[in-house]
């Protein structure tokens, strides 16, 4: 069993640059993009358009849960005539958390070295992957976060009372899970493949939304270098939120049951160090 390590934190200056191109420019071969989406057919194909021409030679992957409004279809538009578009089709809305165990699970199989997630509707901007890319392929670094709660991180377009909650929320779980992470509930990351390697996903309980801080909790468990990343998010522009008020509680209630899972894991190690002391 490995021992629990606590996650470092560090500030983010780019020093590693991704791959040169046959053409002299970037290539960022070996980076997989994951995209869930659930009817975002008015953004769909301008998202992968920009993924393509913000971060050539990455593959982009759109899992998508059986859209009601056609958005797999157009995203197999895409991948018919692109080899590096990939398409994961769903047959029903499955909840974030299994979109993400997806995209990990190809990002495997296609022998990425970076694993990307974002969101489909533009909040998180094209044109700041690859600042987040190249945070995540610093020698040590194991994830790289696309943060608003960091200086120079912004969100645009909110009103004053989203804001709020949402910087609140966070704090409380940053608390709650003892973790150094500002931005907890950001979806924009980009993951080494070898952290994903030494997760264990069978652990994972939430489906939804709540995945996300879960997902720190279990990085934080296995010990993990983070990097948050300053990027400006921007609400969605055109369709609509999936982000329900059943769904917010039941992250809220998700994040009570993870305060436990991290006290208990705390109050187990330090029983374990004091077993060890008495041994000496
Ligand atoms: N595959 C899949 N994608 C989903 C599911 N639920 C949401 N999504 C996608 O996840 C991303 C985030 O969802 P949003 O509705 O934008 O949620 P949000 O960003 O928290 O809320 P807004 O601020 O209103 O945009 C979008 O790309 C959605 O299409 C799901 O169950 N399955
Ligand atoms: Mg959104």
């Amino acid at each position: 069993m490995s021992t629990p390590r606590t996650s470092t934190h560090r500030s983010s200056t780019d020093t590693q640059r991704p791959t040169t191109s046959s053409r002299g420019g970037f290539s960022y071969e070996g980076v997989l993009v994951g995209v869930p989406t659930y009817n975002e057919r008015e953004n769909v194909t301008r998202l992968v358009t920009a993924l393509r021409e913000n971060l050539p030679g990455a593959t982009i992957l759109v899992v998508d849960d059986g859209s009601p409004d056609g958005t797999g279809d157009l995203a197999a538009e895409m991948a018919r005539s692109d080899p590096l578009v990939h398409l994961l089709r769903r047959p029903r809305k499955m909840g974030l958390g299994t979109a993400y165990v997806a995209v990990f699970d190809h990002a495997r199989s296609i022998g990425a070295r970076i694993a990307m997630t974002m969101d489909a509707d533009f909040s998180h901007r094209p044109q700041d992957t690859p600042a987040v890319v190249r945070a995540a392929l610093r020698p040590g670094v194991d994830l790289a976060i696309g943060s608003r709660y960091v200086p120079g991180g912004d969100i645009v377009g909110w009103p004053q009372s989203r804001k709020v909650l949402s910087a609140i929320a966070n704090r409380l779980i940053r608390a709650s899970l003892r973790t150094s992470t500002h931005d907890c509930t950001a979806s924009f990351r980009a993951y080494s493949m070898e952290l994903i390697d030494r997760l264990d996903f069978s652990k994972l309980e939430s489906t939804g939304y709540s995945a996300l801080p879960e997902l720190l909790l279990l990085i934080d468990e296995v010990g993990a270098t983070i990097v948050e990343v300053p990027i400006t998010f921007v609400e969605r522009e055109r369709g609509a939120t999936k982000l329900t008020k059943r769904e917010l509680a039941k992250s809220l209630a998700n994040v009570v049951r993870m305060r436990r899972r991290r006290v208990a894991r705390s109050h187990a190690q330090r029983r374990a160090g004091a077993a060890g002391k008495g041994a000496r």
